[in-house]
This record gives structure tokens, C-alpha cells and sequence, in this order.
């Protein structure tokens, strides 16, 4: 059985995986009103995968015997102001991720928790794939500058993005 601070750390993580999925679906949004439906289709794709990142983590404390709480999810922003804006935002954002699943092993290491351990093992991996992927678009983004064509270029490359 899980422990009851181990429960509510990763149930406050559900939370921010949640609003994660929030949040690129905004951006998805602010892309689809700009006509860049490539950009928005990753930032769709992304926000599913940000559902299943808060899934395996319900899917787990029920498993364990623990209980699922679902707070309110905070809105996220809706404007950026450029698609760069966006990436840097969204890089910075999964920086921020990475800590708090490093946080939550550290937890999981002082309560002992071995399941919550190898659970965490496959988000601390997710989590070098999520910085990457937003800091290589961070750096694409400059490299295109204010050429149309280069993000055209790019929207496509991003169109091209499936789930799973
Ligand atoms: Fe769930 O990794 Fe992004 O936020």
C-alpha cells in the first residue's frame, strides 16, 4: 500500500500533468487562430501525451491501493508572441516538470518506495525527451527568424508529428 504522503505528492503531480495537457492545448489553440496548424497538431498531440503521463500516475495509486483526488486545474495562459515565445515557454515549462519528478523520487527514495521508484524511473526518462524535443524547436525557431518560408518549412515538419 502506498503511503499517505507519497498519495498526495503524486495526486499533486496528476494535477500538474493535467494542467500540462492544459496548457498545450491552449498553445494548440493560439496556433490554430494563427493559421499554423502543424504547430497546433504537435501541441495536440503533446497535450494527449500530458493525459496519459496524468493516467499512468492514476492508473498507479489505485493499483496501490491509494485514492485518486482531482483539484482544480489552473488556466493557463492564452497568448504568446511569437511561435518561439511559445517554445520558450514550453521548455522552461517541462524544466520545471523534470524537477518536480526528480522531487517526487527523492520521496519515494526516503519513504522506501521501490514501486513508486520504478514508476518514476520511466517519467525521469520521458522527461530528457520532453526537454529535448522543446529546446531543439526553441533553436529551430531562431534559426528561422522572421523567414516565412523557414516556418512553413517548419509547420509542416511539425503536421508530420503522430500520437504514440
Ligand atoms: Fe508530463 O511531461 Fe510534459 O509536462
Amino acid at each position: 500500500m502506498i503511503s499517505k504522503k507519497m498519495e498526495d505528492a503524486i495526486n499533486k503531480q496528476i494535477n500538474a500533468e493535467l494542467y500540462s495537457a492544459y496548457l498545450y492545448l491552449s498553445m494548440a489553440s493560439y496556433f490554430e487562430a494563427s493559421n499554423l496548424k502543424g504547430f497546433a497538431n504537435w501541441m495536440k498531440v503533446q497535450a494527449s501525451e500530458e493525459m496519459e503521463h496524468a493516467m499512468k500516475f492514476y492508473s498507479f495509486v489505485n493499483e496501490r491501493g491509494g485514492r485518486v483526488v482531482l483539484d482544480a486545474i489552473e488556466k493557463p495562459p492564452e497568448k504568446w508572441d511569437s511561435p518561439l515565445a511559445v517554445f520558450e515557454y514550453t521548455y522552461k515549462h517541462e524544466q520545471g516538470v523534470t524537477s518536480a519528478i526528480n522531487k517526487l523520487m527523492d520521496l519515494a527514495r526516503a519513504e522506501n518506495d521501490k514501486p513508486t521508484e520504478i514508476l518514476l524511473q520511466w517519467y525521469v526518462t520521458e522527461q530528457v525527451e520532453e526537454e529535448a524535443s522543446a529546446s531543439e524547436y526553441v533553436e529551430k525557431l531562431k534559426l528561422v527568424g522572421s523567414s516565412g518560408n523557414g516556418l512553413m518549412m517548419l509547420d509542416h515538419e511539425l503536421g508530420m508529428r503522430k500520437s504514440g
